[in-house]
């Protein structure tokens, strides 16, 4: 038996421009990403979130399916140029309407709401496409979050500030892969450090307006393991770590940039100017106590001596039958490693596990099933492997699965399949896959049964 400790926030993760669609209506304004994906090249499918899954329209339904499911925690975002069209300054109420609605119908349920403020939705408003290479877009952010906390903290209690601040910075302006698509060291990291000084002044903002909110940041984790027992390859394990969890974990948990780290970045010319973007006081602002860190976490990371900071690199190592349809490597053990590891470096007071998922590309077949098997086995896995890292003592408190629903999944467009519920994106009708009734099956029992 593993079972969960009594009040475990069993839940579903989605994001607002990844399901909602209604991008261009009751006021909401432009995102860097509505622009992003309208650039031919920049979706592999050519597709956008425009439509998604309709789930603007569609959330009552949504919610109740949900409810059905037994879903016991519901993590959504909200949606920054919907609620302030020009970033900042005036707020569109219909934009607070919406989400009202949403929170309210969630309640009702008895689902607790978890919000994410930043799920890559900044508005195009602020400064084009680059606004996180300037420093006001982080107090833009903590007005936001002061906007949304004033209006939905009478009811919502669970904040989530940004959710993977990697993806928001170097995969967006290192790697070019994400919106705005830019490709340039300097550029990334000062958007990293504005991004976790925005972190720190939305904790502060939200703290103002709601003094019992629980709050916390969720970043991703794809831990490194040495790909042979060579120096090279361990350094290389050693540089990823830096590269993808400490820049970030490390300034959160009041410990600032990581000294290797800040080393490599130069010698490498990637901080022609230093930390110039540091000025006085930030490192405090970003390290403002939490409530608990989100852990987003789906594969491991295979460093190879002569691949330093190769970010996709084709896992070799594994026959495909352990692949999921993103060519990731299934590995719950990493899940159980980082769980451990950030509670005995840095011990938040809570963890959960805001995201953890796969894709499959399973369809209906005529009665309407969704037989993902693969899902369920990958979920059972981690789960497992949850449930491990907490007879260690770790003070896990939740599982967010991702995705409610198949979703646009950002530069791959609708060629992936995240959901425990399928979307026919044609009709808008959902299935729920057996993947969806064996979780609410785990609900039911608190865990798995063997
Ligand atoms: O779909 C994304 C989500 O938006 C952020 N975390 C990873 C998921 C799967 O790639």
């Amino acid at each position: 038996m593993y079972t969960f400790p009594e009040n475990f926030q069993w839940g579903v993760s989605t994001s607002a421009y990844q399901i909602e669609g209604a991008v261009n209506e009751d006021g909401r304004g432009e995102s860097i990403w509505d622009r992003f994906a309208h650039i031919p090249g920049k979706v592999s499918d050519g597709s956008t979130g425009d439509v998604a899954c309709d789930h603007y329209h569609r959330y009552a339904e949504d919610i109740d399916l949900m409810a059905e499911l037994g879903i016991k925690a519901y993590r959504f975002s909200i949606s920054w140029p919907r609620i302030l069209p020009n970033g900042r300054g005036e707020v569109n109420q219909a934009g607070i309407d919406y989400y009202n609605d949403l929170i309210n119908k969630l309640l009702e349920k008895g689902i607790t709401p978890f919000p994410t403020l930043y799920h890559w939705e900044l508005p195009v408003a602020l400064h084009g496409m680059e606004g996180w290479t300037q420093r006001d877009t982080a107090y833009a952010f903590a007005e936001f979050a002061a906007v949304c906390s004033a209006a939905f903290g009478d009811r919502v209690k669970h904040w989530i500030t940004h959710n993977e601040p990697w993806c928001a910075s170097m995969l967006s302006h290192q790697l070019g892969m994400h919106a705005p698509g830019i490709r340039d060291w300097t550029k990334a990291l000062t958007a990293a450090h504005h991004i976790l000084l925005s972190h720190g002044l939305a904790v502060q903002a939200i703290r103002k307006n709601i003094p019992d909110a629980e709050i916390g940041a969720a970043p991703n984790f794809e831990p490194a393991y040495p790909a042979t027992d060579t120096h090279a390859a361990r350094e290389a394990a050693r540089i990823w770590d830096g590269y993808y969890i400490r820049w970030f974990n490390d300034p959160l948990f009041g410990r600032g940039y990581p000294a290797d780290m800040v080393h490599f970045y130069k010698e490498e010319g990637y901080l022609p100017y230093g930390l110039n973007f540091v000025l006085d006081g930030d490192m405090e602002t970003i390290a403002e106590p939490c409530d608990f860190v989100g852990i987003n976490l789906y594969t491991r990371h295979y460093a190879k001596e002569d691949e330093l900071l190769d970010v996709f690199p084709f896992p070799d190592h594994v026959p495909l039958e352990e692949l999921t349809a993103m060519n990731w490597e299934i590995y719950p053990q990493a899940l159980q490693d980082t769980l451990c590891r950030i509670w005995f470096e840095y011990r938040p007071k809570k963890i959960y596990i805001t995201e953890n998922g796969c894709s499959y590309l399973d369809h209906p077949d005529e009665s309407g099933r969704v037989d993902d098997q693969r899902r369920v086995s990958y979920l059972e896995k981690h789960i497992k492997a949850a449930h491990n890292a907490i007879a260690c003592g770790v003070p896990l408190a939740g599982y967010f699965q991702w995705s409610f629903l198949d979703n646009f999944e950002w530069g791959l467009g609708y060629t992936q399949r995240f959901g425990i519920v399928y979307v026919d994106y044609e009709t808008q009708q959902r299935y729920p896959k057996d993947s969806a009734f064996w979780y609410r099956d785990v609900i039911g029992r608190n865990g798995l049964a063997e």
